[in-house]
């Protein structure tokens, strides 16, 4: 425990690593042409339709307000699931050739908390085969082992901005918001974090995510930065330090939760 902080909690997608662009988007485009659907999502359309969470959701959503050839018009049966399963194929096996890395910052904080004994949750919108897979493959060695908690995907009914996967990652680690920092990427992310009562949140904004409302986070900057890649504040105080490290987070926890920045 530092100074009442107990665990860190981590959103996947933007957060851990930039996957939507690269990753996410590329799979949903090759399980469209799949099925035989003229479908393809390019980077500024899939930027407005990662405004809804959820795989299954966001090709609704899409269906819903684009009405796209090829949708079958008697009722959805299993084709949503069908083209969100095959898309989650196609990611899992872009994930296992450790194409996508972690952003910078993240393996050395991850380390710094193992250090300290902290604990590590993930709170995620995205499937769970999608984190273990990433987890497994996005770093030198294997860092699933290193997360005690893998809260994700539909283990919850409400995804992101609603609070419910930050709850189940609450309730799994058996800790009480006050002792935790969340970390995200997006508005939907921080609304779902705050929803839950977790008032320490750092946002690190990415290319998708730039210029959303974070209106309520504590701190938010353009990533968690290195020693020789310093990182801008867009909002918050990070005391002059040149990036983020647990001793930024434990003081930004302490100044929420009013208490002496040790
Ligand atoms: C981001 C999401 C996910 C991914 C796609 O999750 O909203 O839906 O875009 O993954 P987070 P799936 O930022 O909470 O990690 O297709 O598996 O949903
Ligand atoms: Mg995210």
């Amino acid at each position: 425990m530092m100074n009442g902080l107990e665990a860190l909690i981590f959103d996947v997608d933007g957060t851990l690593a930039d996957t939507e662009r690269d990753g996410h988007r590329r799979a949903f485009n090759q399980a469209f042409a799949d099925a035989g659907l003229d479908w393809v999502w390019d980077e500024a359309l899939y930027g407005e339709l990662l405004a809804v969470t959820g795989g299954k959701e966001r090709i609704r959503h899409f269906i819903r307000t684009h009405g796209p050839q090829g949708t079958p018009v008697d009722g959805e049966g299993d084709f949503v699931k069908e083209l969100h399963r095959r898309k989650t194929e196609h990611y899992v096996q872009l994930l296992e050739t450790g194409a996508i890395g972690l952003r910078p910052g993240v393996e050395r904080l991850l380390g710094e908390v193992r250090d300290a004994g902290l604990r590590l949750a993930i709170a995620t919108t995205t499937t769970p085969e999608n984190v273990t897979t990433l987890l497994r493959h996005c770093a030198a060695t294997d860092l699933l082992p290193w997360f005690e908690v893998v809260a994700a995907g539909d283990v919850v009914a409400a995804k992101k901005p609603a609070p419910d996967i930050y709850t189940r990652a609450l309730e799994q680690l058996g800790l009480p918001p006050q002792a935790c920092v969340a970390i995200e990427d997006s508005d939907n992310g921080l609304r779902s974090a705050l929803a839950a009562d977790l008032k320490a949140v750092l946002v690190t904004v990415g290319s998708y995510t730039e210029g959303q409302d974070f209106a309520g986070a504590p701190l938010v900057v353009d990533g968690l930065g290195e020693p020789d890649e310093p990182v801008t504040v867009l909002s918050g105080d990070l005391d002059g330090r040149p990036y983020v490290d647990l001793a930024a987070l434990a003081a930004m926890h302490a100044r929420v939760y009013g208490r002496p920045v040790l």
